[in-house]
């Protein structure tokens, strides 16, 4: 009866993690999810890049901790406009609910990559959660001419 219980645990979450809609919340173990990276290669030699991407939250709350990829340092930003001046904040953690869509795009949220080649043409960012979970995802890497400019260059005058 003991073995017959052990058993049917892992047999459950096969079956819930094989059908994903009417998943019970307390059963949803899908981990977050990262899509639509790039990288806004700054044209500036020396100065700092910022990448940009889609996080879905997964089937449980987690905190984003940090970033990383191969040859380059990592921070986490966040921008905002107060009485017309443009501030920069460096994030240690971000909150991630189950399911939230969550932004890192001009403007706001952005990852500030220190080191990045001008020769890059991909960047494979990690990003680690909390729950000691890790979602790696590919950015694609944007001269700066290249890239969508829907707001000038935040980066301009702030990271020395
Ligand atoms: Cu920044």
């Amino acid at each position: 009866m003991r073995a017959l219980l052990v058993l049917s645990l892992p047999a459950l979450m096969l079956a819930t993690a094989a059908t994903p809609p009417p998943v019970p919340e307390a059963w949803d173990r899908s981990p977050p999810r990262a899509t639509d990276a790039w990288v806004r290669l700054n044209p500036v030699p020396g100065r700092p890049s910022a990448g940009y991407l889609a996080l879905s939250g997964g089937g449980q709350p987690d905190r984003l901790t940090g970033a990383s990829a191969p040859g380059v340092r990592i921070e986490m930003h966040d921008m905002s406009m107060a009485g017309g001046i443009m501030r920069m904040a460096k994030l240690d953690a971000l909150p991630v609910p189950a399911g939230a869509a969550i932004r890192f795009a001009p403007g706001g949220k952005h990852l500030m990559i220190f080191g990045l080649a001008a020769s890059a043409k991909t960047l494979p960012i990690t990003l680690r959660f909390a729950s000691g979970g890790t979602v790696t995802v590919t950015a694609a890497v944007r001269a700066a001419g290249d890239a969508p400019a829907a707001t000038p260059d935040p980066h301009a005058g702030h990271h020395d």
